[in-house]
């Protein structure tokens, strides 16, 4: 129903990567990620803006995520109706905040998204209340760990049922515990351990939102870290350049 929300319950290694309305994403979406994730937190488009992009997504393989700029009924919900198969919400710092977020994320009775018709490609539903509980079932739910106040409440946080993925923002987390963008030092990597070995605790997924420049993907894999992006550019550019290279020219 969900193939993003089956692959993190399983256990597998989820990889994305982000893109924007400026790029033609049907291309990327059937390249082999697992999602896309669409941030409208650090970028210059808006949620709303999505939905060409969503659309142009549709039976192809990779999820649609969006990163809302806020934690906010009415960003989540402009996320869900465009489409979204997920949502990432910053700075989610204590229980309270992760409730709210699902809340906001879930129809009634778990929640209170307001309805606006079937949004997003969730099937046929004979009954509307099937269609309503799937959703709430299928959803990706990923706050973001990325101060030490979250540090510090990361079980309550863990453990707010609904919550699919503890997504560490790497460079606020660094710079929150006075590390600024100094990603192998020691007491980075002691937050990096705390957080997947909670998420493991908790029976849910850690993420990293990014794998941090001149570091290894399976680095963070073999500490436990499932659910990650990758930039597709230079990926792109290798292929273009090792095919254009076969070519007598
Ligand atoms: C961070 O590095 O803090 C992020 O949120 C990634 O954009
Ligand atoms: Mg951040």
């Amino acid at each position: 129903m969900n193939a993003i929300k089956q692959t993190i319950t399983s256990g597998k290694t989820a990889v994305g990567t982000t893109a924007g309305p400026n790029i033609d994403v049907s291309v990327l979406a059937e390249a082999g990620f697992d999602f896309i994730l669409f941030d409208t937190q650090h970028s210059p488009y808006e949620i709303k803006q999505l939905a060409p992009c969503i659309q142009a997504m549709r039976g192809k393989k990779a999820a649609p995520l969006v990163r809302v700029a806020a934690n906010q009924a009415d960003q989540i919900c402009f996320a869900l109706d465009a489409g979204a198969r997920g949502i990432i919400a910053p700075m989610i710092n204590t229980r309270a905040e992760a409730e709210a977020m699902v809340r906001s994320c879930r129809y009634y009775p778990l929640g209170n998204r307001s309805n606006a018709g079937v949004r997003g490609e969730w099937g046929e539903f004979p009954k509307y209340r099937d269609y309503l509980d799937t959703v709430n079932k299928e959803l990706v739910i990923v706050p973001m760990i990325e101060t030490k106040q979250a540090l510090e409440n990361l079980d309550a946080i863990a453990s707010v049922p609904g919550v699919d993925v503890l997504l560490i923002g790497p460079s606020d987390l660094s710079i929150e515990l006075d590390v600024p963008l100094d990603y192998a030092c020691e007491t980075y990597q002691r937050a990096l351990d705390k957080i997947a070995a909670t998420a493991a605790k908790h029976g849910i997924a850690a993420g990293m939102y990014f794998i941090p420049p001149g570091m290894e993907p399976n680095f963070f894999v073999d500490k436990g870290f499932k659910f990650f992006t990758m930039p597709w550019g230079p990926w792109a550019s290798n292929g273009i350049q090792s095919a254009l290279a076969g070519i007598k020219r």
